[in-house]
Parts: structure tokens; C-alpha cells; sequence
């Protein structure tokens, strides 16, 4: 037989690649009905006012889509917003024309226009859209995008907690404020600071949030789920914030974390589990018979403050949970991803091509880069030729940590420090501080796929490349 592998990597190669606004092949697949998606704006509440977001939901309400592997993903993003928009698929493999980064995949979609996909869905997971245009994706222009797979089974109930930062500030003040905020010398050179390995700085959170959001609601009035005594959770944690790194915390229960960014991995038990910008978590909770309610709460690091969800087991009591903890959480580090191991981790083999990417920048005028280039549409992409292994290692030279996406293509975690192993298997990975992270990716998708930091500002003041080959 073949492995799930194998046949995802001939089907991508046998994949037809309809570009954006052309007409889908014909085919019995391709029959299914299109879904519609609407990039529009919605009011909700934070902090006991109205907060002015976008979202991304279909004509009956719900954000995002549900759907299962094997089905095309046909769907029609309509523009309901009074400027150009785009949506990503994070962590899906679609034919590059329809990933969603405007500029680079294709271009923006007018107000009042739309766009259609089609593209044939070939591995199930946790996964999440959100807007690549500007800043939009701190006004919430995210949603969940959940493709159902053999993992799922019956009598395992599944809760999607989707994570996001919130500020009452317009992203546009944000980043100016940064720039501003970061022009004082006494952050000079951050760069040399973390090369020379004295007193870097710690710069967890650059942005100050007005609240921290589970599924767009505070801990003054959290979502509950009502779930069965005795039953079976399958928690599904996406990190849809535009710039914060959290520790999910289970409280009183153990969990089985099965699946990071959708991939399945070697289980691993606990209670608590460091979740980076973008990254999401496959958590499988297994509940106490006696009725009880349960938060499920994601602390943001370097703060004392927290969000989360409750899951309410028969009649219990719903205790508040405050929104600030006694203490601060401390910063994420590298310890749980050196633990993980992929289930189905990539063939070994030796890298056709390696590329060293300093990961680069300075708080001085808030400066991100890679290699020291800072991008813009003239820079060149880095070559790659279809079929090759690539390995690419991240060293960090800034003072903050830097969750590194590429798009269109999982890779594996296989080096943190100079240490070697088959780790996960993944679309981000967290580069804290001063480290060194390789991963590894297979060049089956060819086109022209953007790779990045996820820090929404990061990203925004020039900390992504591009890969191309055909
Ligand atoms: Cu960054």
C-alpha cells in the first residue's frame, strides 16, 4: 500500500492548476457545489463596547468552512468590503496561482468582485484562512478552515478554539507607533546585541492589546461548549493572531496532543502546550464522568493576561475566570518542539540544495529582514528545482522570536541548535531568540510561494521571501 505520503505527493504532481477567475476543469469532482465565502465587516463586542472587525463567513453566518479530504475545495470569495481583498489558505498546498498573497499569487479582488478555487483537497487537518492584504488580519479578517479526515471518528466531539489579538487602535497607527516607539536609540543594534549573545532584549510583545479573543469573545464572557461527562474532545486551537505567541492550558485535565499544524504526530501527553502565531493544535481530551466545567485557556507569553473557552460537562457550575493570571507566562522555548516527532515524518534523504536565511532586523525604526534584504516586489526569489529536497536554515539574529510560515508545502523540523531529529512535520515554526532552526521541504508544488514570518507588523516591514521554480 501506499503511504498517505506517496500518494499525496503523485497526486500533487498529476494536480490540474486552474488559475484564479478561470474556469474549473471538468471533471465528476469537480461537480460538487460551490461554496461561498464573504469578506465583510462585522461589528462585535470586546471589553463591553463595539468593536468595528472584518470576517470571513458564509451567506448563513458561519465563519469559515468545514469540509473533508478528498473533495475539491471549490469555493467563490465575494469582496463585500469597499477596498481590494485577498484570502490565504493557510496551510493547504493549492496550485500557487490560488494561494492568496496578493502580489505574488495574484491579484488583489476588487470591491464587489469575487474570485473562485478549485482545488482538489489531499490531506485533512487544522488549518485556518485569513486575509494577506495590508494589515487586515488584525481587524480579524480570519476564520477557521477545518478538513475533516480518517482521524475523525464518531463519538469524538470536536471544539474549535480559534486565538486572536485585539486592539481598539486602527493597524495602521499600530505599525506607525511602532516605528515611531522603536526609533528611541536605546534599543540600538538589536542585531549585534543577539550576535555578541550579552543581555539580548527580550521583546516578546511589541504590540499592547486591548483584549486577547477565543473565537472572538474575552474571558469576561467566554464561549461555553457544552461537552458529555465521560466523553471524548477533540480540541482544535488555531493561533489566528496577528501577533502573539500563547501556552494553552488544560487546568485540570490531560491531554493527547495528536496533530500540530494539521500533521499527526507520536501523541504526546500534557497539560500544557506552547502554541506560536499561526501554528495550531490538535489536542484530544478524554473527560471525567462527574459533571464539572472546564476552561480551556491560552496564556499570552510575557503577560499575565489570558483567553479561553469553556467546556461545560453536565450541570456544573461555571466559575469566572479572570482575565489576568497571578504571574506572567514565561516566553515559549523550543523544549516541546525538540520533543515532537512526526507519525509519517519525510523520507531521509540528503538535501539537493541548502539555504542559510539569517533572520534579520533591528527595533531601531523597526527594521525586519531576511539576510538582511528587506522585501519589496524587485527582490529576486530564491531558486529551487522541482523534485529537490530543500533544507533551509533559520538562524535568528534580532532580539524576538520570529514563527516562520512557508506557504504552499509542509516541511519537517529536523535541527534546532545543531541537535538533529525527525520532528514534526508543519507550515510554522517558532525561531526563538539567538537559535537555530533547519527544516526540510519537498519542492512538489511548483510555482511561486511566499515564506515569511507570521508577526503580521514583521511581515508587513519586509521579513519575507519568495521561492520559485517550475
Ligand atoms: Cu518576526
Amino acid at each position: 500500500m501506499l503511504s498517505r505520503r506517496a500518494v499525496l505527493i503523485s497526486a500533487l504532481a498529476a494536480a490540474a492548476r486552474p488559475a484564479v477567475g478561470q474556469t474549473a476543469p471538468r471533471s465528476a469532482e469537480t461537480s460538487a457545489p460551490v461554496r461561498v465565502l464573504r469578506a465583510q465587516s462585522r461589528t462585535i463586542e470586546v471589553n463591553g463596547k463595539p468593536a468595528s472587525v472584518l470576517g470571513i463567513g458564509q451567506p448563513d453566518g458561519t465563519s469559515g468552512i468545514k469540509t473533508a479530504v478528498g473533495r475539491q475545495f471549490r469555493v467563490r470569495v465575494e469582496n463585500q468590503l469597499d477596498w481590494p481583498t485577498l484570502i490565504h489558505w493557510h496551510g493547504l498546498a493549492p496550485p500557487w496561482q490560488q494561494d492568496g498573497v496578493p502580489g505574488v499569487s495574484g491579484p488583489s479582488i476588487p470591491p464587489g468582485g469575487s474570485a473562485d478555487y478549485d482545488f482538489p483537497l489531499r490531506y485533512g487537518g487544522t488549518f485556518y484562512m485569513h486575509s494577506h492584504e495590508g494589515l487586515r488580519e488584525q481587524l480579524l479578517m480570519v476564520a477557521p478552515l477545518i478538513i475533516h479526515d480518517e482521524r475523525d471518528r464518531p463519538g469524538l466531539q470536536e471544539v474549535v478554539m480559534m486565538l486572536g489579538d485585539f486592539s481598539f487602535t486602527p493597524p495602521e497607527q499600530i505599525f506607525e507607533d511602532l516605528q515611531k516607539r522603536s526609533a528611541m536609540p536605546k534599543m540600538a543594534s538589536m542585531t549585534g546585541m543577539a550576535q555578541s549573545g550579552a543581555s539580548a532584549a527580550r521583546d516578546l510583545n511589541d504590540v499592547k492589546y486591548d483584549a486577547f479573543l477565543a473565537n472572538y469573545r474575552t474571558l469576561a464572557d467566554p464561549e461555553v461548549v457544552k461537552v458529555e461527562p465521560g466523553g471524548k474532545v477533540l480540541l482544535r486551537i488555531i493561533n489566528a493572531s496577528s501577533m502573539t505567541n500563547f501556552h494553552i492550558e488544560l487546568g485540570q485535565l490531560r491531554g493527547e496532543l495528536v496533530a500540530v499544524d494539521g500533521f499527526r504526530i507520536v501523541p504526546q501527553t500534557g497539560r500544557r502546550f506552547p502554541i506560536a502565531d499561526a501554528q495550531r493544535l490538535d489536542i484530544r481530551l478524554s473527560l471525567p464522568r462527574q459533571p464539572a466545567a472546564y476552561p480551556i485557556l491560552a496564556l499570552v507569553e510575557g503577560e499575565r493576561r489570558q483567553t479561553g473557552i469553556v467546556l461545560s460537562a453536565g450541570s456544573a457550575e461555571i466559575a469566572r475566570v479572570p482575565e489576568a493570571a497571578e504571574r506572567p507566562a514565561p516566553p515559549l522555548t523550543p523544549d516541546l518542539e525538540r520533543q515532537l516527532r512526526a507519525a509519517e515524518p519525510l523520507k531521509a534523504r540528503k538535501p539537493d540544495r541548502v539555504y542559510t536565511l539569517d533572520l534579520t532586523g533591528e527595533m531601531v525604526g523597526y527594521i525586519w529582514s531576511i539576510n538582511n534584504i528587506f522585501w519589496n516586489k524587485d527582490v529576486p526569489p530564491l531558486p529551487i528545482a522541482a523534485g529537490e529536497r530543500v533544507e533551509l536554515v533559520m538562524i535568528n539574529r534580532t532580539g524576538m522570536s520570529h514563527p516562520m510560515h512557508l506557504h504552499g508545502h509542509q516541511f519537517q523540523v529536523v535541527e534546532i541548535d545543531g541537535k538533529r531529529f525527525p520532528g514534526a512535520l508543519r507550515d510554522t515554526v517558532l525561531v526563538p531568540l539567538g537559535r537555530r532552526v533547519a527544516v526540510v521541504f519537498d519542492a512538489n508544488n511548483p510555482g511561486l510561494w511566499a515564506f515569511h514570518c507570521h508577526l503580521l507588523y514583521h511581515l508587513d516591514a519586509g521579513m519575507f521571501r519568495t521561492f520559485q521554480y517550475v
